[in-house]
């Protein structure tokens, strides 16, 4: 007999007591572990009430693929507040980031052909690869210039460049010089905006943006500063592709960029596509980078499995005689090693969806339109979901472990991550010339943990030793 929705165990009653307690637990920076805690503590389905944000939290693959097939036309994930106040408060659109129901669904379908289909890989490869190409050689130069063989530091924010180098040569075609010793401030800026953007939206999941901008609260107002330099620097990128695309005459046969593409279409207003450009550069940045310090890290700590990458990587060179796009085929290692990445150190904390239908989840009644997160980070650490999950393992990914509904680190479905392919496709080719270049270790034996800034972040900084092969 399926139990009603009100006998799913967890807090849900006292959401301003509730919150209370969370933040006594530093919750704002440990929703991961809490959400571990309370799997722990309920089992594989809990509801939870913190302030004004209600869901039903689950754990297995088996019961997130019940909320995929529910998900409706229109999937809608969490809205994050902060995000849409600001955008209201500036009078600036909404992009694919936030926009529901048809129109999302009519600007989604527009994005996915420029942006996620498969042919648009062979666009990006020699692209990105130029840019894995550089960063390369930047890492020789600063080795050399150490004198000591050897480069030892803390790669975030030459990662941050190399994230917003790729993904500014993909969306607009061109590069903007972040390799170079003597980097543009404003893209200096626009990194550090990102950076604070993200910090500042936590808090605002549970205290309404609304309140705290009535109070004039700081983080109200670190946030509305972080947004304006990411639109500021993304106007000024959309303004120069924009004239010199009036002033160019002819068609040339060079892939122009996303941007170029997408106002040539002309199938989406010139607002429609700022907004969503915008959002794309913004979401390109500390995904990728963090996720590939991450893997750094862990082929740092087993330097077995980075000579087993190394020499996958350098088998796919051999057999693809410099074709790129083929090399991309030879590597599962490489792949898996990725997915491994974010299954131990996912960007998110977790999926959600309002369902648009009524489903049963370990024997519960959910109704229409409940809030279901999957933990992501509790999925990747459950004994019960991945054998031996504390085990940073990329064959796992090969063969052996069934797969369904485990590697979900950019999400489902045709609400899945837009920027996928360029970060599946800029991290690849990231490895891919790290591998081939240097061996990467690590200090001392220290455990680094993460820190939720809502995308989970290296709790302290990760420092890496570069040699030269
Ligand atoms: C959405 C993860 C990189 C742009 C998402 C979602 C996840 C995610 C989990 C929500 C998906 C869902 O609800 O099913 C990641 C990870 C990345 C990454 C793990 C890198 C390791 C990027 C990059 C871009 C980007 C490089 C831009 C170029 C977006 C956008 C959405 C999104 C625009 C919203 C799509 C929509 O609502 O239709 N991402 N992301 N992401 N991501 Fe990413
Ligand atoms: C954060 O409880 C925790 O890809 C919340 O590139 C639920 C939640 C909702 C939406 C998620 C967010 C979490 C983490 C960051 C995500 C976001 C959707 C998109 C965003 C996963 C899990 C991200 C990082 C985008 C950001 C693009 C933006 C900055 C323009």
């Amino acid at each position: 007999i399926v139990r009603p929705f009100r006998e799913i165990p967890g807090l849900w009653k006292n959401g301003a007591a509730n919150l209370y307690n969370f933040w006594k637990l530093d919750g704002f920076r440990n929703l991961h572990h809490i959400m571990v805690q309370n799997f722990k503590t309920f089992g594989p389905i809990y509801r939870e009430k913190i302030g004004y944000y209600e869901s039903v939290n689950i754990i297995n693959p088996e019961d997130a693929a019940i909320v995929f097939k529910a998900e409706g036309h229109y999937p809608k994930r969490l809205k994050v507040e902060a995000w849409t106040a600001y955008r209201d408060y500036r009078n600036r659109k909404y992009g694919v980031l936030l926009k529901n129901g048809e129109d999302w669904r009519s600007n989604r379908v527009i994005l996915n052909k420029e942006v996620i289909s498969p042919k648009v890989l062979e666009n990006f490869v020699p692209l990105l690869d130029e840019v894995g190409q550089d960063f390369v050689a930047r890492v020789h130069k600063k080795i050399k210039r150490s004198g000591q063989n050897k480069w030892t530091t803390d790669l975030s924010q030459e990662l941050f460049k190399y994230a917003l180098e790729s993904v500014s040569s993909v969306l607009y075609g061109e590069r903007l010089g972040l390799m170079l010793d003597y980097i543009d401030p404003e893209a200096q800026h626009f990194i550090n905006c990102i950076t604070l953007m993200f910090k500042t939206t936590s808090p605002m999941l549970y205290i309404p943006p609304g309140l705290l901008r009535q109070i004039g609260a700081k983080v109200w107002r670190d946030h509305v500063e972080a947004w304006d330099g990411i639109f500021n620097q993304a106007d000024r990128c959309i303004q120069n592709i924009y004239r010199q695309l009036r002033q160019e005459t002819g068609t040339q046969k060079k892939y122009p960029g996303v941007l170029p593409s997408l106002l040539m279409l002309d199938k989406l207003s010139i607002e429609d596509i700022k907004a969503s450009i915008t959002e794309l550069m913004a979401g390109g940045v500390d995904t990728t980078s963090i996720t590939l310090l991450w893997t750094l890290y862990e082929l740092a700590r087993h330097p077995n499995l980075q000579e087993e990458l190394r020499a996958e990587v350098a088998a796919a060179r051999a057999e693809s005689q410099g074709d790129m796009l083929e090399m991309l085929k030879r590597i599962p290692l490489v792949k898996g090693a990725l997915k491994e990445t974010l299954r131990l150190h996912p960007v998110a904390v977790s999926l959600q969806r309002y369902i648009a239908e009524d489903i049963i989840i370990q024997n519960y009644h959910i109704p229409a339109g409940t809030l279901v997160q999957l933990g992501l980070y509790a999925m990747g650490r459950d004994p019960k979901v991945f054998f031996r999950p504390e085990q940073y393992l990329p064959s796992r990914w090969l063969r052996t472990e069934t797969h369904y509904f485990r590697s979900l680190g950019f999400g489902f479905g045709p609400r899945q991550c837009l920027g996928r392919r360029i970060a599946e496709t800029e991290m690849q080719l990231f490895l891919i010339h790290m591998l081939e270049n240097f061996r990467v270790e690590k200090q001392r034996y220290v455990e680094v943990q993460s820190t939720f800034e809502l995308i989970l972040l290296p709790e302290k900084p990760i420092i890496l030793t570069l040699k030269p092969l």
